[in-house]
């Protein structure tokens, strides 16, 4: 039987998910996506998939199944439990974060020819041990610090040597077996969608935060107004994906990159919200285990090497993430949805 080749996205009804498919599924006329998620897939999103699978990925007779039926070509594996999630069910986010990636590794691996795997990492990879710390070191490279301090952090920092491990090593006493996977992975900071908002993260407060401010809400941040981390908005998430996806081979001088955008305070949000939104009022009441978790990922993180390896550069600074992409989004998003509501 020819199985047809695709592009399988774990996670596909995620945030990152949806818009991976949208700019996808605007590449090319023939949908060759295959969406895998817990969750059916978001309606609007099926006519741009070839065939949308819900099922877990810990089931490797399903994923078996997949690999049976197609032939997989690129795989993006971005489904996980995030950080705030992954604290409260430690064993659960292992089993998903861990194994679950190691069952998509070796799905690929069974095929004869290369297999793209894009893995999307995260700032949690980082533990700052103190703010002194944090604050006198800015812009943190990509192997410094790496100490993290939650379930997830530490899930992703394994799973990116997993995916080097699986890349350079895998079979290595046997001189026949030859590594058919081409890892690559992006460390993403927190990523902020204009049309949808995240669950489950520590860095959360600030989409929180600009959705309630677009829809005149008050909002209680979850952690201080000093407290800074980096961000991107979803569109330079989705790009750096793909842009390391189609980079070429000999250009790629590791398998993991820092990509970023800007860097901002809760209170920085705050003020810039209010520059738009005078009446909005927001309030700080910081829950300690989750300050703690942010309170130990990088403040800020140098990504010279994915700008000099890939050419990356974030379409969106901080300006033009909240004048052109969030703001205008946003308020069409909730204007849309009050008159879908009438
Ligand atoms: C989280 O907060 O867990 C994620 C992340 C920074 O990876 N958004």
């Amino acid at each position: 039987m020819t199985r047809k080749p695709i592009t399988l996205i774990t996670g596909a009804n995620g945030e990152i998910g949806h818009g991976l498919i949208r700019y996808l599924a605007e590449q090319t006329n023939t949908p060759n996506i295959v969406a895998f998620d817990l969750k059916p897939l978001a309606d609007d999103l099926l006519p741009l998939v070839h065939e949308s699978i819900v099922g877990d990925i810990l089931d490797t007779a399903l994923l078996d199944s997949i690999g049976e039926r197609y032939q997989l070509d690129t795989i993006y594996h971005l489904a996980a439990l995030l950080s705030t999630t992954a604290e409260k069910y430690p064993e659960l986010a292992h089993q998903v974060n861990v194994q679950g990636t190691v069952n998509l590794l070796a799905l690929a691996n069974k095929e004869a020819h290369t297999v793209k795997f894009i893995y999307p990492s995260s700032i949690a990879v980082y533990g700052l041990p103190d703010l002194d710390t944090k604050y006198n070191n800015p812009n943190i490279p990509e192997d410094q610090f790496l100490h993290p301090t939650t379930m997830y952090g530490v899930n992703k920092l394994y799973c990116e040597h997993l995916g080097e491990y699986y890349t350079k090593n895998y079979g290595q006493l046997d001189p026949t077996t030859k590594p058919s996977i081409d890892f690559r992975c992006v460390r993403f900071p927190g990523i902020i969608s204009a049309f949808t908002v995240p669950s489950g993260g520590t860095s959360d407060y600030a989409p929180e935060m600009i959705h309630a401010a677009v829809q005149g809400n008050d909002y209680a941040c979850f952690v201080r107004e000093d407290t800074t981390i980096p961000f991107m908005v979803m569109p330079d998430a989705v790009q750096a994906l793909i842009q390391l996806a189609n980079a070429p081979s000999q250009r790629l001088t590791q398998r993991t990159y820092n990509v970023t955008s800007f860097s901002l305070s809760a209170s920085d949000f705050a003020q810039k919200l209010q520059q738009t939104y005078p009446n909005i009022t927001i309030t700080y009441n910081p829950t300690p285990a989750r300050q703690a978790i942010v309170d130990s990922w990088a403040h800020s993180l140098d990504d010279s090497c994915a700008h000099q390896d890939w050419g990356w550069s974030p379409e969106y600074d901080l300006d033009s993430a909240f004048d052109t992409y969030l703001l205008p989004n946003i308020e069409a998003h909730y204007a849309q949805y009050q008159l879908d509501a009438v």
